[in-house]
């Protein structure tokens, strides 16, 4: 049966799922991110806390199984189908060392094995060692991201904050930007540890610096259901 957040879901780009994951799965999954958080070359420090792991499939085991998880698995097959495979994790936290912001914008990149030219496929760059490419919209549209909360997220800690329905005209300029936030209102995605955002990686989102800063720590997963062509592949 379709579950009924899968309309809402195509319409706005993004649902909220409420209580997704077990508070013994969260607990588990703090403490391998707290081990991880050692020798992982794709750590980002500033000051002393970290606030971006990348490479979160391949260094921790827990978030590996996180992304076949009963919780998570049944919800990304609604979108993408029983293909549907995780691509790349990524850890962002705030905290009062490192209570960042960003500004509106789409997720365009994916992460890939390695370099090979193929038509479409471009700008290239590389960030913590890795590979990533601007793919063709294509690829980015059948694409879902499932962002879970470790902790209580208000709108005191520097909620993501979407633009509902933006997901839709493809890759946006500085201008279709501005447009989009003239017209749309930002929705909040406030969250319960454990509770889940599912999103399209070309909804446009933002957030703030928290204003109450404490850790606001989101795993943050994207799936996709097709191999790459031209011979790329997929990092995760
Ligand atoms: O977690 C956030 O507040 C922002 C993350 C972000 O910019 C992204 O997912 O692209």
């Amino acid at each position: 049966m379709t579950p009924g957040w899968l309309n809402d879901f195509q319409r706005d780009g993004f649902v909220c799922l409420p209580d997704l994951v077990s508070s013994a799965m969260v607990l588990e999954l703090i403490s391998a991110l707290e081990e991880a958080n050692g020798g992982n070359s794709g750590l980002r420090h500033r000051g002393r806390e970290t606030y971006a792991i990348r490479n979160l499939l391949e260094s921790v085991a827990a978030v590996r199984s996180l992304a076949e998880s009963a919780a998570l698995k049944p919800v990304v097959k609604e979108v993408l189908g029983a293909e549907a495979f995780a691509v790349r994790g990524l850890l962002f936290d705030k905290t009062p060392e490192a209570n960042w912001k960003v500004a509106w914008h789409q997720d365009l990149t994916i992460a890939v094995k390695r370099k090979l030219e193929v038509t479409g496929f471009g700008p290239w760059s590389i960030k913590a060692g890795i590979q990533h490419v601007q793919p063709p919209v294509a690829v980015l549209e059948k694409m879902v991201t499932v962002r879970l909360h470790l902790d209580d997220c208000t709108e005191k800690n520097g909620p993501l904050q979407v633009l509902p329905g933006s997901h839709t005209q493809g890759r946006l300029n500085a201008e279709n930007i501005q447009a989009w936030r003239a017209r749309a209102s930002a929705i909040s995605c406030v969250a319960g540890r454990g509770g889940a955002l599912l999103m399209r990686p070309l909804l446009l989102h933002a957030s703030s610096a928290a204003v109450r800063p404490g850790h606001r720590r989101v795993i943050h997963l994207e799936f996709a259901a097709d191999t790459l062509p031209g011979g790329l592949e997929w990092l995760g």
